[in-house]
């Protein structure tokens, strides 16, 4: 005997949507009004000289992605090791690709360096090796501690440019680099329309201010740039479809996409772009945006190619 279809749509439509109320409040805890409220970074310590730390990162990750760029920049492998950590599907969070100090789990290295913590297990994550405990976990903070901190011949946050550079990172921030999580997770219509307007509006006025620039601020890449790349760079891949960012694709606004490719081109920036672990991290780890797993995966990889022939002349990372 079957249920009829009503019933059956009435049910699943009742418990799936409480469920996926009681994942989202988990994933992107939200305001009354159902807009995405990033949770605060809890470990926001300062560094004293280079050495002694490593960090732990995930390719996918828009924020770990910031400090990889500065460790790239700078050429700073040598004196700042890297900790691999990868999507975990089953629970959302991150697994270790190689053991550390007997921790195969992101989770278990905060655990190690701060017993009871409670907060969220995120990267990139500063870690004392010295001290075998978590420094800062918020990278708006890291970016410019590892500027100060470890000697480089560039410099991405020159003192003369600061107050131009943090009027761009506040506007950018709130707008780009959260501005499509704050899209993708929003709860209420209101809120992701309004998340929308936000976004587009602000890659309009950026399209406008690269007219004849390479950069955002003054004549050489700055922190600025290392804070927009990561988001137009994992734009068209997830942010575009998983998060529903989908009125205009990056490479459809004729500056930013020249932009991205030149960044792109500066030494050891391909490097720190892996697209397959971009899209495989969104895509298949946030589960309620997309419980199928399911993804355009040869679309993508397709539009990637068009991109890189149109704006890249050196090749992209597929592995
Ligand atoms: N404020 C943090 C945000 C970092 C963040 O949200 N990282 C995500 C990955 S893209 C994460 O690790 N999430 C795991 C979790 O929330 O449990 C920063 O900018 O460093």
């Amino acid at each position: 005997m079957s249920l009829p279809a009503k019933a059956v749509i009435v049910l699943g439509r009742s418990i799936w949507t409480t469920i996926w109320q009681v994942m989202m409040a988990q994933l992107a805890p939200p305001s009354a009004d159902g807009e995405y409220l990033r949770p605060e970074s809890g470990f926001r310590g300062a560094i004293e000289s280079e050495g002694q730390y490593r960090l732990f990162v995930g390719r996918s990750c828009p924020w770990a992605h910031r400090t990889l760029l500065v460790r790239a920049l700078l050429g700073l492998e040598d004196l700042l090791p890297v900790s691999w950590t990868l999507p975990s599907a089953e629970d959302g969070g991150w697994r270790l690709a190689e053991e550390y100090q007997g921790c195969d789990r992101l989770s278990e290295v905060y655990q190690l360096g701060s017993p009871g913590y409670r907060g969220r297990s995120t990267v990139p994550m500063l870690w004392d090796e010295k001290l075998g405990r978590p420094v800062n976990n918020e990278s708006s903070e890291i970016i410019v501690m590892l500027n100060e901190v470890f000697s480089s011949q560039l410099d991405l946050y020159p003192v003369a440019l600061r107050g131009e550079i943090d009027r761009w990172n506040a506007l950018i921030y709130d707008r780009v680099n959260n501005g499509v999580y704050r899209c993708g997770f929003a709860q209420s219509q209101g809120a992701y329309d309004a998340a929308v307007e936000g976004l587009f509006g602000m890659l309009e006025e950026l399209e406008e201010h690269l007219e004849g620039r390479s950069f955002l601020v003054g004549e050489a890449v700055s922190l600025a740039d290392v804070r927009l790349f990561p988001t137009l760079v994992r734009f068209d891949l997830v942010y575009f479809g998983l998060f529903k960012c989908c009125r205009r694709r990056v490479r459809d606004y004729r500056n930013l996409s020249r932009y991205v490719g030149e960044i792109y081109r500066l030494p050891g920036v391909a490097d720190t772009c892996d697209f397959g672990a971009i899209v495989e991290g969104y895509y298949g780890s946030l589960f309620p945006l997309n419980p199928g797993g399911l993804c355009r995966w040869w679309e993508i990889w397709d539009g990637c190619k068009v991109w890189d022939t149109h704006f890249c002349s050196s090749p992209l990372r597929w592995d």
